[in-house]
């Protein structure tokens, strides 16, 4: 059954696009855009956005993505993958109980570890108009990251992907997560199997037509 995907493809529902683009799971797209890219979010003539109250009828969060599968309305896009990856099955979601819990527990080691300091380099070495960057909160952000990609490089030496021989959707989330510290690229280089593991998630068909739709919308 096709799955609705809230959420315009500049946004966390990358995520979800890559996912169901790589597993073959048919989605519908309501491209709800965030709120702060709009002058006037709640104008009667504002595109559908994250203040919209139609949309905060689906997440009172006020935040994309969103997902519903029938009666089943998921956030929290790591979540939202985990879900969609058991609805697909084993090669992208987990073949057994051991795979099921490293695939969730890659997934809250870059919900909680990562992606805080992540946004902090996105933000203020590419994101903000320059006059409200704050250097040193990238810096920090950076050092913070530093030891995360030494225990990732170090699970990666050796092994093609993070849980099983396969490309499963630990892999895809924490590439996902990655992606926005992709303007420390000092990390990287310090990080050469992470580099590596990085560079064939991004290889990937689907995650280039995820990025190719995702250029394809107005910045
Ligand atoms: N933890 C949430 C975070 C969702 C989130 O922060 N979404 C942003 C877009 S990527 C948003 O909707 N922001 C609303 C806005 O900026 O107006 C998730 O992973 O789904």
């Amino acid at each position: 059954m096709t799955v609705t995907l809230y959420g315009v493809t500049r946004s966390r529902a990358s995520r979800i696009v890559w996912l169901c683009l790589e597993a073959g799971i048919p989605f519908e797209q309501v491209p709800v855009i965030q709120a702060r890219r709009i002058a006037d979010p709640l104008a009667a003539d504002a595109p559908l956005n994250t203040k919209s109250p139609r949309f905060l009828e689906i997440n009172p969060n006020g935040l994309v993505p969103a997902l519903r599968d029938g009666d089943l309305v998921l956030v929290e896009s790591l979540a939202i993958n985990l879900y969609l990856a058991k609805k697909a099955g084993a090669p992208i979601g987990p073949a057994d109980l051991a795979e099921d819990g490293q695939t969730t527990m890659w997934s809250f080691w870059a919900a909680t570890e990562v992606e805080p300091h992540a946004m902090h380099i996105l933000f203020h070495r590419g994101y903000l108009p320059v006059a409200e960057r704050e250097p040193a909160k990238a810096e920090a952000a950076v050092q913070a990251l530093a030891p995360k990609f030494a225990v990732l490089d170090a699970h990666l030496a050796g092994r093609d992907w993070l849980v099983a021989d396969r490309f499963t959707v630990a892999d895809l989330n924490i590439a996902e997560v990655l992606r926005y510290a992709g303007m420390a690229p000092e990390l990287f280089a310090a990080a050469p199997d992470v580099q590596r593991w990085y560079d064939a998630c991004q290889a990937r068909p689907a995650f280039l037509e995820m990025m190719r739709r995702r250029e394809a919308e107005p910045a």
